[in-house]
């Protein structure tokens, strides 16, 4: 396929929504909506789908696409004064004109530069002015990069604050046989007790029943082991201090009417994140967070996160 392979290819999605697939010369291949800049498909070589979609997930806007991978800002949750997870994945992005360099050792061409900017109903919420640049990039390897620049354009002087998070739904066969590895013994706040805060006891994480916790200054490196498919997702992260860790279970999964019966077992977000300490930029001022995510083989074990390369050479 290597000679022919289109890299970056437009088309139109469920509902005639725009969106993109991009291709590396190996196989892996993503698909990402305009409608919520939002990663829905990332596949390996064998055309394996990595993360999880909702086989209800509506592609109706205003509604966000329950699966992939939501951009969660200005606002992560319902802390604040927005809507739930702010607004960022229910807007329309646009192909960025203008992208910054970024700074590349490969010949990777399986990018896209998204763009979001402020709107006049946006502000009435959330009164200012800024960019959003979304860099999505398939690797060498076929993983999965995202870079975030969000600046301040206010023209009034004024700073603004803001939460955010990659809200990733990764596809696991049986949840109740997946492993979690880099959080132990951290500190957390826990959604389902009024984010009480608590330390995390024992080994690994894993799963029996809901959970909803926002670990809090967490190693730059999460492994999320899928026994049963005998694969590893191997989660970097970068200027995103904190994760998220969210499965519904059965009983909340039935009062959330986009997500199918069942389908909890086949879903685990694990989302980097920035809440505790949440970012204030002054008029010019630019944050940049970043995450990659890679399966890597059933051989994987504790302490080898990922060998193969250094991190963020893209
Ligand atoms: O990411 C954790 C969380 O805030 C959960 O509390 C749960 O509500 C989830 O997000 C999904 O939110 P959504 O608005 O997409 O239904």
């Amino acid at each position: 396929m290597s000679r022919q392979t289109v890299y970056v290819q437009h088309c139109s999605g469920v509902n005639g929504l725009e969106k993109i697939i991009l291709r590396e010369v190996r196989g892996f291949s993503a698909e990402i909506y305009l409608y919520g800049g939002q990663v829905i498909s990332w596949k390996n070589d064998l055309g394996e789908e990595l993360l999880f979609v909702s086989s209800k997930a509506s592609f109706k806007p205003p509604n966000s696409i329950r699966g992939g991978i939501p951009i969660c800002f200005p606002q992560f949750s319902i802390h604040g004064s927005l809507q739930q997870h702010g607004f960022a994945r229910n807007r329309f992005w646009a192909l960025d004109p203008n992208p910054p360099p970024f700074p590349t050792t490969s010949t990777n061409r399986a990018f896209i530069d998204l763009i979001l900017r402020h709107s006049e109903d946006d502000a009435k919420n959330w009164p200012h002015r800024y960019e959003f640049r979304l860099r999505i990039a398939l690797g060498p390897a076929g993983d999965l990069l995202m870079t975030s620049r969000i600046r301040n354009t206010n023209t009034d002087g004024k700073s603004f604050t803001f939460t955010f998070a990659y809200n990733t739904y990764f596809s696991v066969t049986d949840i109740s046989e997946v492993r979690i590895e880099g959080l132990e013994t951290l500190d957390y706040l826990d959604n389902l007790k009024n984010r009480e805060r608590f330390t995390e006891q024992g080994d690994a994480i894993t799963f029996e029943s809901e959970v909803d916790k926002v670990y809090l200054r967490t190693p730059t490196k999460i492994a999320i082991i899928d026994h049963e498919r005998k694969r590893t997702f191997v989660l970097r992260k970068d200027g995103l201090p904190d994760a998220v860790v969210w499965n519904p279970w059965d009983k909340k999964a039935k009062t959330i009417s986009d997500l199918g019966d069942g389908e909890y077992k086949h879903m685990l977000c694990v989302q980097a994140a920035c809440i505790e300490n949440p970012i204030t930029l002054k008029p010019g001022e630019e944050w940049k967070g970043r995450q990659e995510i890679s399966p890597v083989p059933s051989s994987y074990c504790s302490g080898q996160l990922d060998p193969r390369k250094v991190l963020f050479t893209y």
